[in-house]
């Protein structure tokens, strides 16, 4: 068979690349089989790969471009800045305008009793950091022994020691030492681990680990709870509506320090600025990265409130933790330029009010396919789960088969969906139009039909 000019300079790139890049995530003895998919250019909502195919990114790159790509004022303010002032640190008492500005940004946008950041390089660091002024808060309060940290199973915090230590994923916990001040409670999955339990009384019942747990370690040993308001790589898990007050209020009652990542829910994905916006909890600190900056720049952070600010700043002496990269200014940039955009075109209200109940009804039709058990979504975040039985909600043998082979079909038809297990997700740029969700849903059913004709 004969190879097109593409095919062969794709499959160049394959072998340069698994000759030397180590991908993230990756088995690499399965990618230097398989080849990886080149994407070469993106614009609008879709992304264009080595062969010239055309693919409607329904995962913003990862969760990442909000968006979209070609944002061409975010790319100039990274290039005016670089041509200004590529770099500096905030270091021995120096700042720049860039992450000034941005920190009072931040905290106009933040919820009223949050009015600090601290910049990292990645949601992953953010984490970490979080880490570092939860421990230094309660030594600051004497109250050093509060030092457990409660994370939940299947949550996802980022991929340093603290951050997977802090996320519940099991298949990362087997390949290093987590921390063992680091431990975790049950996750509020309904469709997986509610059987014939009301979602309500499950979501109040899940929420009450949290309580369980603080009463086998002690409050007085309990220093914060971290969580994603919707757990985003776990699979788009959507809490029962009881649950995210039962935590609060047990966060409140056993004064434990609520920490809200919002590095996949943060700057619109639900139809509020902050995932803890639309649940309506009160986090003393909110971890962010992601789409802070529509992805072009890397940039994380933690939103302080004034709980903590305040004993850090007033007696607190020296905070040793930072990063060179901490307010990097073309990053601080790419984000001005990023939340100037969400809010002159009226991004977030358009999804609350407009976009995101077209996107969640038309993704909830797929649930009459006779292979999906579960539509559910917020905002412009949803999943679906691929069952052999919808009635019973039994899962196909050999977990994560359907979800691969579905994923596969969907991308080779145009859309990129992400499969977790056999769960199939999307977070699309927020920017889509209502044609646009057509198409998703449309190329979704086909990779369905695909992937129930491929299982039967
Ligand atoms: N918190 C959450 C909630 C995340 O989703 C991080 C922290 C870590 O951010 P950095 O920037 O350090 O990667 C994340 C990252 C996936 C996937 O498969 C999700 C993430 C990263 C990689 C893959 O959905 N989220």
């Amino acid at each position: 068979m004969s190879t097109t000019p593409k095919e062969r300079q794709s499959a160049d790139w394959q072998r340069l690349d698994s000759s030397h890049y180590l991908h993230p995530f990756t088995d690499f003895k399965e990618l230097a089989e398989q080849g990886s998919h080149i994407i070469t250019r993106a614009d609008g909502a879709y992304i264009y790969d080595s062969e010239g195919h055309q693919i409607l990114d329904g995962m913003s790159g990862l969760w990442c471009c909000s968006l979209g790509y070609g944002q061409d004022k975010i790319a100039e303010a990274v290039y005016r800045q670089l041509q200004e002032l590529p770099y500096y640190n905030s270091f021995f008492q120096c700042a720049h305008p860039p992450v000034i500005e941005l920190a009072r940004r931040l905290a106009d946008i933040a919820p009223a009793h949050i009015n600090h950041v601290f910049f990292t390089g990645s949601g992953s660091e953010a984490n970490d950091t979080c880490l570092r002024i939860v421990r230094r808060y309660w030594d600051l309060c004497e109250k050093p022994d509060k030092r457990y940290v409660i994370g939940r199973k299947n949550g996802y915090h980022g991929s340093t020691i603290a951050g997977a230590s802090l996320g519940g994923m099991e298949f990362m916990h087997k390949q290093f030492e987590t921390l063992n001040y680091v431990v975790h409670v049950d996750q509020p999955y309904w469709f997986g681990e509610g059987g014939d339990r009301d979602p309500e009384d499950f979501g109040l019942q899940v929420a009450r680990s949290l309580q369980d747990k603080i009463s086998e370690l002690g409050a007085g040993n309990v220093a914060a709870f971290i969580a994603e308001p919707i757990q985003g790589a776990g699979g788009v898990i959507v809490p029962p509506a009881s649950y995210w007050p039962e935590i609060q209020r047990i966060c409140t009652e056993h004064n434990i320090l609520l920490i809200s990542d919002e590095v996949i829910c943060g700057f619109g994905r639900t139809g509020q600025w902050f995932g803890a916006d639309y649940f309506d909890v009160q986090a003393d600190l909110m971890s962010f990265a992601k789409a802070v900056t529509n992805g072009y720049q890397p940039l994380g952070g933690v939103l302080v409130g004034d709980r903590c600010a305040d004993v850090l700043k007033a007696d607190g002496g020296e905070f040793a933790h930072g990063y060179t990269y901490s307010g990097h200014p073309a990053a601080c940039a790419a984000a001005l330029a990023t939340l100037e955009l969400l809010e002159q075109e009226n991004i977030i209200d358009t999804v609350r009010e407009t976009t995101a109940p077209y996107l969640q009804n038309r993704w909830a039709e797929l649930a009459d396919h006779p292979l999906v058990g579960e539509t559910r979504g917020v905002g412009f975040m949803a999943a679906m789960e691929l069952v052999k039985d919808k009635n019973s909600r039994a899962r196909f043998d050999n977990d994560g088969t359907a979800g691969s082979t579905c994923r596969k079909f969907s991308v080779e038809n145009g859309l990129v969906m992400r499969a977790v297990g056999d769960t199939m997700i999307i977070a699309p740029p927020l920017t889509l139009s209502n044609a646009q969700v057509d198409e998703l849903v449309e190329k979704a059913r086909t990779a369905l039909d695909l992937a129930a004709s491929a299982l039967r």
